[in-house]
C-alpha cells in the first residue's frame, strides 16, 4: 500500500487522516501543490516548492518546515515508495481549529504529500486534440482571491469543470470578469496564429510551471511568445491552440464551442513545442 507523508512521518494511505476540525476541511482553508517525476528526477522540483511558499505566504499561512526540509520530504515519500515515474501532491492546510473562521484558533498546519503512479492525462487527445467549451462561471477576481494562488479552494474551477463535462468537453475555459481569456480548470491556454504564439499574463490565471517552460523551449528555438490579452475571438480564429499543465503536460485543443481550431488536425507548433516539451521532463530534474 502506498506510504503518505503526514506530519513527519509515513502512514499507510487508509491512515492518513486529518480532524473534521482541519480549516482545510471546513473552509478550503490552506494550499497545495502538484508535481511529477519522470524517469527518477522530480522536474522543476524548485519551482513547484517556491510557489508552494509564495501561496501560504498570500494567505499567512506559515510553513513549519524550510523549503529545503520540504524538497527532501518529498523525495524521501517517492522513494519510501519506490516510485521514479509518479504525481506529487503536497498539500499544507492550516490545521485543526474551531467551528469559527478565526485561523487564530488553529495550532500546526497539517503537511501531507501523496505520491502514486500517474500515466498521460488524455491518451489518445494528444493525437487527435481535445473538445473545449467556454464555461459561464468566470474566473475568481484577482481582488477577491488572486488565480496566483493555488489554494484548497479549488471550487471556482471545479464548477467549472463540472459545465464541462455538461457540455461534453474536455476542458473549459474560463473567462475572467472582464471577458478575457483566463486559463483552464487546471492548465493555462496558447495560442499561435501566423506563426506567432501568444498566452494572457498571470494577473487572471495561475503562474503555471509547465506554461513558464513552454515560454522558455519557444524562445530556445527562435520564436517570441507574447503574453497579452486574449478574447473569445482570439481562441475561436487561431491556427492552434493547446493548454499546459503539470497534469496536462502539452495537449492540444483542436474544437472550441463547436468550431474546429484551424484545419481541425494538432499543428506543426503545438506538435513540436509538445515534443521538446516531453524531452526535457524525461532529462531534467532533481534526482530523487
Ligand atoms: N491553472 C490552474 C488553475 C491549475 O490548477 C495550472 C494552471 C497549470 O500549472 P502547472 O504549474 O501545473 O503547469 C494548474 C495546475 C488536475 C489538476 O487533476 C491540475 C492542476 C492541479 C491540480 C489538479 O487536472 N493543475
Amino acid at each position: 500500500m502506498l506510504q503518505i507523508y503526514a506530519n513527519g512521518s509515513f502512514v499507510p494511505q487508509d491512515q492518513a487522516v486529518t480532524s473534521i476540525y482541519d480549516h482545510g476541511f471546513l473552509y478550503g482553508d490552506g494550499v497545495f501543490e502538484g508535481i511529477r517525476a519522470y524517469n527518477g528526477r522530480v522536474f522543476r522540483l524548485d519551482g513547484h516548492i517556491d510557489r508552494l511558499y509564495d501561496s501560504a505566504k498570500a494567505i499567512l499561512l506559515k510553513i513549519p518546515l524550510t523549503k529545503e526540509e520540504m524538497k527532501d520530504a518529498v523525495l524521501e515519500t517517492l522513494r519510501v515508495n519506490n516510485l521514479t515515474d509518479a504525481y506529487i501532491r503536497p498539500i499544507v492546510s492550516r490545521g485543526v481549529g474551531d467551528l469559527g473562521l478565526d485561523p487564530e484558533k488553529c495550532g500546526k498546519p497539517n503537511i501531507f504529500i501523496i505520491t502514486q503512479p500517474w500515466d498521460a492525462m488524455y491518451g489518445d487527445l494528444y493525437d487527435d486534440g481535445l473538445t473545449a467549451v467556454t464555461v459561464t462561471v468566470r474566473r475568481n477576481a484577482p481582488e477577491s482571491l488572486s488565480p496566483n494562488i493555488k489554494s484548497l479552494n479549488y471550487l471556482n474551477n471545479i464548477l467549472a469543470k463540472i459545465e464541462a463535462n455538461q457540455g461534453g468537453g474536455d476542458e473549459a475555459i474560463i473567462l475572467d470578469v472582464h471577458g478575457n481569456i483566463s486559463e483552464g480548470s487546471g492548465d493555462n491556454i496558447f495560442v499561435v496564429k501566423n506563426g506567432v504564439i501568444s498566452t494572457p499574463p498571470t494577473l487572471n490565471n495561475l503562474r503555471g510551471i509547465t506554461r513558464a517552460c513552454v515560454i522558455e523551449i519557444a524562445y530556445g528555438l527562435g520564436w517570441q511568445v507574447h503574453e497579452t490579452n486574449l478574447g473569445l475571438f482570439d481562441i475561436y480564429t487561431a491556427d492552434e491552440v493547446f493548454v499546459t499543465g503539470t497534469a496536462a503536460e502539452v495537449a492540444p485543443i483542436t474544437e472550441i464551442d463547436g468550431r474546429v481550431i484551424g484545419d481541425g488536425s494538432v499543428g506543426s507548433i503545438t506538435k513540436k513545442l509538445m515534443q521538446e516539451f516531453g524531452k526535457l521532463t524525461q532529462t531534467e530534474g532533481t534526482p530523487i
